[in-house]
Parts: structure tokens; C-alpha cells; sequence
């Protein structure tokens, strides 16, 4: 979330699309139901089905999954001509009138630089032109015809209303009416929230549909505004923190990466990361990057890591893939690439599309780890469990270990949320029977390993021989041990320009403007510097006080960045430094430095007539439609197809097969012949939550199960009529992929959507049940997802794919 969930409560506009918060974070939606409540927001969503949030929405309209970015674009457009943008905003804060390099171009669905061969693109055209200071040249007057904005409003003149219609299948007077609503909060004193989840994040062009989210958001002026912001609802309890703290293939903590393999040199890699300002005086924040990696290889490495061995760069891994994530582990998997796989609080069997395919890969490992609070899915897949999984278990030689842990209530430790804040839990019990912490599980793994690498030696053993491992019970590193070292701590006493003694030898670190790139500093997580310094835990605190009512209450918990609560807050001022609106005054410039509700995202005592843009980590200092190379599909949001879709063309560019689909979705060689066509799987199936379970682990809680008993599809009445289905009775629901039985809901709430000449029914699939537990067993949802990801997060396409469905007799 750029805001967080109690400045929810501050939106005059919320746009829930691509989540369905009611059901899926039914407490933070209190801050939505208070927004309607305390200034009459209106609350629109924009969802293939009817859901719960819809059910307290203002407004609703059912749109076709996988085509938001046509929705939006058309936004985008709408506001150009109708010149209905936020233009102070737009022309001060963002980067409208950078001027594009030559030779950047679009055409037939495609940027310029695609290589069809590799399904890569050449990127290098993707970037503003620049003087010869190596700063961006800009048009303040916004007409230069390579300027960003007339580069946007020339690529989204495409998308007509009329193709908004034709594409998502919201007929044009509904899509001009939310247009509208959702154009009012570009006045100073109205702002729109947006919150989304999985129904944009689980596409193949889901990064891109979140971007031209926060394009929109920029046009509006509700970026750094309270009551607006791009807000992820994220989803288990901690998975914030696990981003946050780099638990990715590709990641470092604090959204450092790992080098590629053909970055040896750590000066190529450093070159490659420390981002030096596109214009004169602004901050780019990311030119810190030494001070925040040296930091964290000290901490790894502490007196082994010196600048003689560049802080042990060597040791680290480097990529030959952009990424190794979970999809590409189980295509290794199949192909016998891989020996062994640990399964940590992941139910992958469940979890994961393609349910034949994840089983072919278990299958072929020699053994396989799974560290659960509960006996899932997968660590039985090889067992047989009848009709809902029928499988030959002499067929399979995985040596299955399993390693009981506690759960999130049986340990200490801070949980980060969606607001970004870390909030301190104390154990409430000790975990059953033979069950350890993850910690002390993992203690005991790398002391073995340690000890095997000193008795037996073995390749490459320096990286885990040599690793910090100074807690007080090795095998058992505590929480505040753990939190001590991702906040970080002076090696050497800290001196500022100076030469004034800021920090001593020991202490712990106030934040991350203490760090030092000289190996002064150690530090684990530096976005987490500040929850633990000298002063104890932040984390544990528990001060609701709201002196603004804004309610961002700065004495609850801790957040990051910086204790920070709306990030680019500087950009709720005007450039003068004066709200933008009374009512939605936040941060301001006293006269001598920037005070109100929050931390200041900005030099704290920089006058705003000093020239430096409110976007502080981007190179420009300014908030960017044009994403430059950022992102692998190109600068600008374009609409692509869903991998399976339920039309022929893609109407945007209907004369080019290579545009149909996103052009660097992640597709695997292996799974070529394992995508449907829309003449043997007619209709768009989506899958989704129930707020009664939790995806596969509560069908193990009785209440739960009593509470929502059995797999259900949601089918349409149309539809059901036509198939001859009735409620109650029993479907087969089949993909190219496999199929499920489920109990069929025949339901007002999908309704038969018209799309580029014909009719399209969308099934919607709960994602929940498993054959495990105490709920009624039934097949995976997962059988019939498609194996193919998003072109940047690799994250698969759950949310848009293509199925049959029959009726095969027999009723509840
Ligand atoms: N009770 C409960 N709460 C949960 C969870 C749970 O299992 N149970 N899981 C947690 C987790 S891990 C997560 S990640 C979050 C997920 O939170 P959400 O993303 O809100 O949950 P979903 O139900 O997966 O999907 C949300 C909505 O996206 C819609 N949708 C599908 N495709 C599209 C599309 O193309 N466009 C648009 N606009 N909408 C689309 C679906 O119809 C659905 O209503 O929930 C968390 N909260
Ligand atoms: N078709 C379809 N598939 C989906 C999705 C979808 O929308 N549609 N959503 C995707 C999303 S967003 C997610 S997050 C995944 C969820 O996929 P998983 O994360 O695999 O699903 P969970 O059932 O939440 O599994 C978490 C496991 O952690 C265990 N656990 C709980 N506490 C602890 C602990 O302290 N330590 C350990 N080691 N284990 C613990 C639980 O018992 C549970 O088995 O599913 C994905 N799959
Ligand atoms: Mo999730």
C-alpha cells in the first residue's frame, strides 16, 4: 500500500477492482464501510461478479477478466480530452513533459525492440532523451510531440469507449458514469482510493494493469494525498514482510537484487544499481544502494566482509535466469533438474496451477521437505486418496520428511501488514506435541549443514562456514535477536559531515541515514531501520493518538519506511508548500521545514522552493507514466489477452498474432500443447476466496467446515439454462488441464457479458478444498489452472482461463 488501511477512512471515491476486500479482508473493509459513513463515499466495484463488496457497493459493473487495462486506459484517455486532469499536479509532480528518446516507438500491439525468437525485448529505446549533463530534457509547456504526456495521450487514443465496451463488456453509458465519479477527485479536495488484489495481480499482464492504476492515480493528483494512493491488500498476515525482507529468488532484503550472472564485478554490479538523479538537485534515493548492500553483507559476513574482498560480492549467487521462481522450480522439477525441495508453510500440490504437472514434479524429486502445522495436501500427495486424487504410490519414490511447526499464535515476532507496519505479538502458547518454530528449525538446519561442511567438506563451503551466527542459543535465534540485526547497528563510531560523533560503537542504529557504504554498519533489512533502535522495540508500541485525525497514528507500531505512514507525502502540498485543500491538509512547509499528520517523504528542512520533486526514490524525482525499462512489456500499459481467451483476436491489434497475448508472458516450452481454445473450453473461468476459509488449511477446522461444507461452482442463470443445470445439482467443470466435480450455484451474479460479437459466460470457481481435513474432500481448483505467469512477477494467470462444464448427475 502506498497509504494504509485506516486512511481508507479519508477517500471521497473508492475504486475496489481486482479485490474483494469485504470478502478477503473483512476487517480492514471497516475503514470502508467508515469512509461511506463519515463523508458519504461512494464505493465502486469493478469485478466480474457480483461479490460481497459489491453487495454494500454504490455502484457495480461486470467486467470480463483479464481486460481491466482496457478499462483504464480509456480512463486515461477520457481524462486527456476532456481535460479533466489534476494539471498542477500533473505538470509539477510528474514526468508529463520529459521528453522520450528518438527512436522509441509503438506499433500493431508492440514496442519498439521486440525479439520474436526469444520473446524478449531490446529495451533500449525505452528512455528520455538527454543533454549533455546527462540530465532529461523537458518541455515545461507539455506540446513537445516526444513529451510523455503527448506520447500517452497519442497511445490510448485507441481505447475508445467504444472498444471498452467491446473488450470488457460494460456497456459505454455505465462505463461514462464511473468515469465521471471517478474523475471528480481530481478537484484539490477529493481524492480516490484504489484498492486491489489478486483479480489484477493473477494475470499474465497483471504488473501492467497495477502501473496504469497508479498512471490513473497520477492524472488525478491523488498520489501522496490522504484517501488516495495504489493500495495492494495483500494477502497471508506477513506476506508484506516477506517481499520486504527479500524472500524472493531474485531479491535481496529491501528490494536490493541479486546481480545477473554477467555482473562478476561488484564495481559493473554497483554501477548497475546506484541510480544517480536524471535532473539536477533531486534526490534519488536509490544512489544509497552501497551503504544498504555493504550494510547487509556486513551483517552476513561481519569481520570476514571487507572492502578488500568487495564484502564477499563472490559468494553471492548470480542469476543465469531473470528469476527462479516457483513456477520455474517445478518446470525443473519435471525435468529431473532437481534433487530435493523444502515446502515451508506451502501447500505448493494446492497452491499451484496445473495440479498434473506440480504432481509430475513432486513425483521425480528424491525427497521432499514439508515444515506444516498440519498434515496438507502436499505432503501426501503420493498417497492415494480415491476419486479426489488417485494416484499409484508404487510409482513414486520422493522420500517425504515432515517436520511438524508451530503457528503464527505459538511464536514471537512482528507480522508486517499491508500499511507496511511491523506490529510486535507475543506468543500466546507453546506449540503441540513434538512441533518446533520455524527458527528453530531452520537453527538446527544450518548448524548440521555447518557441521557437515567442517567433517566432509564439499562444494563451495565458504558462504555458510563464514556467516554471522552470533545468537545466544545458536540453534535457537530469538525474535528480538533477529529484529535487533535486520534494524542494524554501528560496527565503529558514526560521524556526520562534521565529523561529530552521531552514533558509538554498539549501539543500535537510529535509521537508515545512519548507514555507512565503509563497513561501519551493519544492517539486515535497511527499510527496517528505525523499528529497533537504542530506544528498544517500535514495533511493540501502542499509542492510538490521532492528533490530526487523520488516522495515521504515528505511536502505533512502527512502519516503514522511516516510521513513514503515506508514502510521497510531500506531494499532498502544493509546490509552494500550502495544502492542496483544507480538508485534505496532511504535510506542509512551516516556514522553516515540513511538518503535519506524518514523517515527511522529503528533506526535512528543503524549502519547497528548492527545486527537488516529491517522488524521492525515482531518478527524476517525479511520479512517471513512462516506466522507462522498469518493466518488461514496455513503458506503457497495453491490453494483451489472456493466455486463454474467449475471442479469436485481441481487438487493440487485431492484425498481429504476435500481440494476441502479452508477448513475454512466462510460457515454458514443456507446456506449449497444455492451453485450451475457446471451440473446446467456451467459457472464462475465474477462481476466487470465501471469507469462511482461509485457501486449504481451515477445511482441517470444524467450524469452518460447517460454515461452508462443500466445492461449489458459480454459474450463471443464462448459462445454467442453457446446459439444463440446475442448483444443487453436480458438474463436471473441465480444462485442457483436467477437470473437478463441484456442486453447482446457479446465481443472478454472472451475468452473460457481450464481447467483440458474441456471448461470453464467466464460471466462478472458489479456490478452497482440498482432499484433506475435515470438509467434505474434493478435487483442487488447481487441476484446471493454467501454467503460464506474468511477464515481470512470474505470478500465474488463476484469474482468467477457459472450461467446459457439463452436467454429470446427482445433487446435494
Ligand atoms: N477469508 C479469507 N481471506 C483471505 C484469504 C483466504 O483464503 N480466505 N486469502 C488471503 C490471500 S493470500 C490473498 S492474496 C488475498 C486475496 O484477496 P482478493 O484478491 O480480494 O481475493 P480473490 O477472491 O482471490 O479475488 C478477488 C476478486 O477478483 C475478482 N476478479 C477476478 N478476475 C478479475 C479481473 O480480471 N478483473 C477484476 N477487476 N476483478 C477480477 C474475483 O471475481 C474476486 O471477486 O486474500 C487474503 N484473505
Ligand atoms: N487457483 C488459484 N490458486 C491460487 C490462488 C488463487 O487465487 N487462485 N491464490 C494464490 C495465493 S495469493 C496464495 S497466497 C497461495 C496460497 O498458497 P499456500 O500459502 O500454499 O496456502 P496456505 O493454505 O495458506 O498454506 C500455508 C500453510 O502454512 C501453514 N502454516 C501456518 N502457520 C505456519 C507457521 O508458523 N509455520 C509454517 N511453517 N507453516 C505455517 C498452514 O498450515 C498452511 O498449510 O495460493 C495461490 N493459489
Ligand atoms: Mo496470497
Amino acid at each position: 500500500m502506498t497509504n494504509h488501511w485506516t486512511d481508507i477512512a479519508n477517500a471521497n471515491v473508492i475504486l475496489s477492482m481486482g479485490g474483494n476486500s469485504a470478502e478477503a479482508h473483512p476487517v480492514g473493509f471497516r475503514w470502508v464501510m467508515k469512509a461511506k459513513q463519515r463523508s458519504k463515499a461512494i464505493l465502486i466495484s469493478i469485478d466480474p461478479r457480483f461479490n460481497r463488496t459489491t453487495a454494500v457497493a454504490d455502484y457495480h459493473a461486470s467486467i470480463r477478466t483479464g481486460t481491466d487495462i482496457v478499462f483504464l486506459g480509456g480512463f486515461i484517455k477520457f481524462l486527456i480530452e476532456t481535460d479533466r486532469y489534476a494539471h498542477e499536479y500533473v505538470r509539477e509532480y510528474t514526468d508529463a513533459g520529459l521528453i522520450v528518446a528518438e527512436g522509441f516507438g509503438f506499433e500493431e500491439g508492440l514496442f519498439t525492440g521486440y525479439n520474436s525468437a526469444d520473446r524478449t525485448y531490446d529495451r533500449q529505446t525505452w528512455n528520455f532523451e538527454l543533454d549533455e549533463n546527462g540530465f532529461a530534457r523537458r518541455d515545461p509547456t507539455l506540446q513537445h510531440p516526444r513529451c510523455v504526456l503527448q506520447l500517452m495521450r497519442q497511445h490510448y487514443s485507441r481505447y475508445t469507449v467504444e472498444q471498452v465496451e467491446n473488450i470488457c463488456g460494460i456497456p459505454t453509458e455505465k462505463v461514462l458514469e464511473l468515469w465521471d465519479l471517478m474523475a471528480a477527485t481530481s478537484a484539490p479536495d477529493k481524492t480516490m482510493t484504489i484498492l486491489y488484489a489478486l483479480g489484477w495481480t493473477q494475470h499474465t499482464i497483471g504488473s501492467q494493469i497495477i502501473r496504469c492504476g497508479a498512471m490513473v492515480q497520477l492524472l488525478l493528483g491523488n498520489m501522496g494525498m490522504p484517501g488516495g494512493g495504489v493500495n495492494a491488500l495483500r494477502g497471508h498476515s506477513n506476506i508484506q514482510g516477506l517481499t520486504d525482507i527479500g524472500l524472493l529468488s531474485n531479491l535481496l532484503p529491501g528490494y536490493m537484487n541479486l546481480p545477473s550472472a554477467d555482473l562478476q564485478d561488484y564495481d559493473e554490479y554497483m554501477k548497475t544499481r546506484i541510480k544517480q538523479p536524471l535532473l539536477e538537485g533531486e534526490v534519488s534515493y536509490w544512489k544509497f544502494y552501497e551503504r544498504f548492500f555493504v550494510s547487509l553483507m556486513k551483517d552476513w559476513y561481519g569481520d570476514v566482509a571487507t572492502k578488500e574482498n568487495n564484502w564477499c560480492y563472490d559468494w553471492l549467487p548470480k542469476l543465469s535466469e531473470p528469476i527462479y521462481d516457483v513456477l520455474y522450480a517445478i518446470n525443473d522439477m519435471t525435468l529431473g533438474k532437481m534433487t530435493g525441495a523444502f515446502c515451508q508453510g506451502f501447500n505448493i500440490l494446492a497452491a499451484f496451477p496445473n495440479k498434473a504437472k506440480v504432481m509430475d514434479g513432486l513425483s521425480k524429486l528424491k525427497f521432499l521437505v514439508i515444515m506444516d502445522p498440519l498434515t496438507v495436501e502436499t505432503g501426501e500427495f503420493w498417497k492415494n486418496f480415491g476419486e479426489y486424487h488417485d494416484v499409484d504410490p508404487s510409482k513414486i519414490g520422493t522420500e517425504v520428511f515432515r517436520l511438524p511447526t508451530t503457528c503464527f499464535a505459538e511464536d514471537d515476532g512482528s507480522i508486517t501488514n499491508s500499511s507496511r507496519w511491523l506490529q510486535w505479538h507475543d506468543k500466546a502458547a507453546p506449540g503441540p506435541g513434538e512441533s518446533m518454530t520455524d527458527t528453530e528449525i531452520l537453527g538446527e538446519v544450518m548448524l548440521r549443514l555447518k557441521h557437515m561442511y567442517q567433517e566432509e567438506g564439499g562444494a563451495f563451503p565458504d558462504p555458510v562456514l563464514n556467516m554471522s551466527w552470533n545468537y545466544k542459543v545458536p540453534t535457537a535465534p530469538k525474535a528480538s535477536e533477529l529484529a535487533m540485526e535486520y534494524n542494524g547497528r554501528a560496527l565503529a563510531d558514526i560521524t556526520d559531515d562534521t565529523g561529530k560523533v552521531i552514533r558509538r560503537k554498539g549501539e543500535q542504529l537510529q535509521d537508515f541515514s545512519e548507514l555507512r557504504a565503509d563497513g561501519s554498519t551493519a544492517c539486515g533489512c535497511w527499510i527496517y531501520s528505525g523499528a529497533w533502535p537504542e530506544a528498544g522495540n517500535m514495533m511493540a508500541r501502542r499509542d492510538n493518538s490521532d492528533p490530526y485525525d487523520t488516522g495515521n497514528t504515528l505511536g502505533w507500531a512502527w512502519a516503514w519506511p522511516m516510521n513513514r505512514r503515506l508514502l510521497y507525502n510531500r506531494a499532498s502540498a502544493r509546490p509552494d508548500g500550502t495544502p492542496w485543500a483544507p480538508n485534505k491538509a496532511f504535510v506542509w512547509w512551516n516556514g522553516e521545514r515540513w511538518a503535519g499528520a506524518d514523517v515527511p517523504d522529503f528533506p526535512l528542512t528543503s524549502p519547497p522552493d528548492a527545486g527537488v520533486g516529491p517522488f524521492i526514490v525515482t531518478q527524476t524525482g517525479a511520479g512517471h507514466f513512462f516506466a522507462c525499462e522498469w518493466l518488461n512489456e514496455g513503458p506503457f500499459p497495453e491490453h494483451y489477452e489472456p493466455m486463454e481467451s474467449p475471442i479469436d483476436r485481441n481487438p487493440m491489434s487485431p492484425n498481429n498474432a504476435l500481440a494476441m497475448h502479452n508477448p513475454i508472458a512466462r510460457v515454458f516450452e514443456q507446456d506449449r500443447d497444455s492451453f485450451g481454445s475457446n471451440k473446446d473450453f467456451p467459457y472464462a473461468a475465474t477462481t476466487y476466496r470465501l471469507t469462511e476459509h482461509f485457501h486449504y488449511w481451515t477445511t482441517h477446522v470444524r467450524l469452518n467446515a460447517i460454515a461452508q461444507p462443500e466445492k461449489f461452482v458459480e454459474i450463471g442463470e443464462v448459462l445454467a439454462g442453457e446446459l439444463g443445470i440446475a442448483a444443487g445439482d453436480r458438474v463436471k467443470v473441465s480444462s485442457k488441464r483436467g477437470f473437478i466435480t463441484a456442486i453447482a450455484v446457479v446465481t443472478k451474479r454472472l451475468i452473460p457479458l457481450q464481447i467483440d460479437g458474441r456471448t461470453v459466460h464467466q464460471i466462478g470457481i472458489p479456490i478452497h478444498w482440498g482432499f484433506k481435513g475435515v470438509a467434505k474432500k474434493a478435487h483442487l481448483t488447481n487441476t484446471l489452472t493454467p501454467f503460464v505467469g506474468d511477464g515481470n512477477t512470474q505470478t500465474p494467470e488463476f484469474k482468467s482461463f477457459l472450461v467446459n462444464v457439463e452436467r454429470v448427475g446427482g445433487t446435494v
